[in-house]
């Protein structure tokens, strides 16, 4: 057994913001002790170099005494139910140690308004155009969180940011016992992360999270779980049909050349639907969202439209890689969950001279795939399975569409390239977590892109 010696700080986990946490409390003066449950975690002697005073425990929490400890900051990769751990109930008890997240800790030092995104899916999307937005109308604007650069590093790189855009995850929210974001958006819920967070329920309370303290929410009005538990001092609504009075949604406007779809505040009017270059109407929805929170900022409408009508789009999420012989190529490996997986079957689906060739597999996260089953048998001519959930995705909807189970990506790749027919699209939607073939969904992505750009080399 190894003591976190009093009044130290014990930092749990050597990932990306474990290592920022660090940076920050060594920023603060305030002394710390790292522990990871994993024997050799990444970048250890990096960290032993950087901090040689720091005390490093790697094995299991179980084996650390955290009772004398000012503090346990947890990262979000770690369950705070990992026995060893202090209960996150005990928060804020006398004579214990608090155990808090990164974005506690980034509450207490910020000193700029925070904007706060989270939603099973769309949030990176969301952050990138309100941080677009905020910086075309000339607000030094700090971007990050779940998205990639740690919030709190985002402190260090722009201490004189006016607003920060955090995109943050249930993870990190459960953490958060205070947040109080000028503005908060909670954009969707569908089944994700049910292996961490038991069932729906317990992952949308921790979503729930990004409402505390805040001034001001945003919520899918077609989405109930995503309505705050308790009354915010203001709230505004999206929905992807005509909004009520006061809400964000589409309608049809008669612009001067007929009734065309237009995204709407109530009655008023703001930019025609086919401006947004975002593809697809859950896309509008994301447009919507981001105005929502923009004009609670304070945003012109005008810096607004710029960027909905000039943003592509992020990589991995819905990217057209290539099309070869009226064959489209479509990485979607961000779609890790059935919630994006729909989203890109039925944007896509409908738009096809063909059929959808889908590649799906990984990590299912305890989520049940029958959604899916239904816009298969609709829009889809294959499905290629791989990965740790493949048989369990297999039987739920092959019943629909015909199913081909495959090791890997790559032979999926192999197999698609065989059935898809001009007209058709091949699309890498997972619906699952990439971590039990590859480190990342990136990876995944990249994989994929790869694979199609020595598939165009073989035939020039
Ligand atoms: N790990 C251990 N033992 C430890 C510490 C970590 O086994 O002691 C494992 C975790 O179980 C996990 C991996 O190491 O499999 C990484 O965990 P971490 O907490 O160190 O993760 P970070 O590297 O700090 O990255 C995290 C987010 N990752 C997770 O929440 C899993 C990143 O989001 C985020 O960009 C980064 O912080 C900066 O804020 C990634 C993600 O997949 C993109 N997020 C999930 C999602 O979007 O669905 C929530
Ligand atoms: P997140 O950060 O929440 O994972 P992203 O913006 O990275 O969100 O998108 C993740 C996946 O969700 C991608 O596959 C994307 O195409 C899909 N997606 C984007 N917007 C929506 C939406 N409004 N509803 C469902 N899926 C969406």
């Amino acid at each position: 057994m190894v003591a976190v010696p009093e009044g130290v700080t014990l930092v749990v986990g050597l990932g990306v913001s474990g290592r920022a946490i660090t940076r920050h409390l060594s920023r603060l003066g305030v002394p710390f002790m790292i522990a990871d449950t994993r024997q050799s975690p990444p970048g250890l002697d990096e960290i032993r170099t950087q901090y040689p005073d720091a005390a490093i425990h790697c094995g299991p929490l179980g084996d650390v005494d955290m009772s004398a400890a000012k503090e346990v900051v947890l990262s979000p990769g770690v369950d705070p139910k990992t026995p060893g751990l202090p209960s996150l109930a005990a928060i804020g008890d006398e004579g214990r140690p608090r155990l808090v997240g990164e974005i506690a800790l980034f509450v207490r030092a910020c000193r700029a308004p925070i904007a706060a995104i989270t939603g099973s899916n769309a949030k990176s999307t969301v952050t990138t155009l309100l941080g677009e937005m905020a910086s075309e109308a000339g607000r030094r604007v700090a971007v990050g969180g779940n998205l990639g650069t740690p919030a709190l590093d985002l402190l260090a790189d722009m201490p004189d940011a006016e607003l920060y855009v955090l995109e943050l995850s249930s993870f990190q929210l459960e953490t958060t016992p205070w947040l109080g974001a000028e503005t908060a958006a909670f954009l969707n819920l569908c089944d994700d992360h049910l292996d961490r967070h038991g069932d729906l329920a317990g992952y949308r309370d921790a979503k729930l999270g990004i409402f505390r303290g805040a001034a001001h929410g945003v919520v899918n009005a077609d989405d109930s779980m995503t309505w705050p538990a308790t009354t915010l001092p203001a709230l505004d609504r999206f929905t992807t049909q005509a909004p009520d009075e006061g809400d964000w949604g589409i309608a049809k406007h008669d612009d001067g050349q007929g009734d065309v779809p237009w995204l709407m505040r109530g009655k008023t009017p703001l930019m025609p639907a086919s401006a947004v270059r975002l593809p697809g109407r859950h896309n509008q929805a994301n447009a919507l969202a981001a105005m929502a929170m923009g004009e609670r900022l304070g945003l012109p409408l005008s810096s607004m439209r710029a960027v909905l009508e000039r943003f592509q789009g992020l990589a991995h999420r819905g990217e057209l890689v290539a099309k070869v012989n009226d064959i489209a190529w479509i990485n979607d490996s961000k779609g890790t969950n059935v919630g994006a997986t729909l989203a890109a079957i039925e944007g896509l689906g409908p738009t096809l001279d063909g059929r959808l060739v889908l590649l799906a597999g990984g990590v299912g996260k305890g989520a049940d795939f029958t959604p899916l089953a239904e816009p298969l048998s609709r829009y889809a001519r294959e499905v290629v399975v791989f990965g740790a959930d493949a048989e369990r995705l297999a039987t739920t909807v092959e019943e629909g569409v015909a199913v081909t189970r495959v090791d890997d990506l790559i032979s999926a790749l192999v197999r698609a390239r065989g059935v898809a027919r001009p007209g058709d699209a091949v699309l890498l939607s997972p619906a699952c977590a990439s971590l039990d073939q590859f480190p990342h969904y990136m990876a995944r992505g990249d994989a994929f892109r790869d694979w199609v750009s020595e598939m165009l080399k073989e035939k020039t």
